[in-house]
């Protein structure tokens, strides 16, 4: 029914045909608890009007540090059908509904988010998997949040973050990234002053909540990792 219905492609007038390809990518469907119970396209999982009927699916958000503690921060290219040329943290997806990255215990799905953190990387900011063992991510906890983006588009996740420290040669796919910056506290709370720039909404939950406590203790960030969810809604 309607120009919303997800079965209507006309949605997806006007986008780029490589950001509408992969809105066929299968995502993972949770239940509140973050238990899988189903898979469904990304594209579904980003309707706000499957969102508002309570689809929710699991992401992740990557927060790489260089070995001076600047954090890469990368601006969304234009192409982005959700959240375009927004400012946000270094790399963020989904782990897909395929069984390396699909985990039903804790351990089992941040190891699912550790390697689809590896895979994304590799795609939107050419960072070649050896600056970024999985084992180098450190998962430090969930956040549940929804966010609606722009028409008919949102977002409703259970966000596993990760956190790395490393040092790699970046070269943005452009159709993914139109800028990088790795910039210091300082230099970012200067950012979130200049009008003339916009941020992810979950990038700005992350910031005001916890950022700036895991980035003045990068050494010793085993304190904040929390088995629990948290509710940001
Ligand atoms: C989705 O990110 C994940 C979060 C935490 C918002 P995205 O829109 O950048 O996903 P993708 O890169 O797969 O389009
Ligand atoms: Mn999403």
């Amino acid at each position: 029914s309607g120009s919303n219905d997800a079965n209507d492609e006309s949605i997806f007038k006007g986008y780029d045909e490589e950001q509408i390809r992969l809105m066929e990518e299968n995502c993972i469907v949770l239940d509140y608890d973050d238990i899988p119970v189903g898979a469904a396209t990304k594209k579904v999982c980003h309707i706000m009007d499957n969102i508002d009927r309570g689809l929710l699916h699991r992401a992740f958000s990557v927060f790489l540090f260089d070995s001076q503690d600047r954090l890469l921060l990368q601006q969304r290219a234009d192409e982005k059908i959700t959240f375009p040329s927004m400012w946000t943290n270094t790399c963020c997806s989904h782990p897909l509904c395929v069984p390396g990255e699909l985990g039903s215990d804790l351990d089992a799905a941040v190891r699912g988010a550790q390697s689809a953190a590896q895979r994304k990387l590799e795609q939107e900011l050419g960072i070649a998997a050896r600056f970024v063992p999985v084992d180098g991510f450190k998962f430090l906890t969930r956040i549940h949040y929804m966010a609606p983006s722009n028409g008919i588009w949102g977002e409703h996740e259970i966000d596993y973050i990760l956190i790395t420290r490393a040092d790699p040669v970046v070269t943005p796919n452009p159709n993914e990234v139109k800028d990088i910056k790795y910039v210091t506290a300082a230099e970012l709370k200067a950012m979130f002053e200049d009008s003339s720039l916009t941020f992810t909404p979950w990038f700005k939950l992350i910031c005001e909540s916890y950022l700036f406590k895991w980035w003045a203790n990068l050494g010793k960030l085993d304190q904040f990792r929390s088995n629990g969810i948290e509710r940001m809604l």
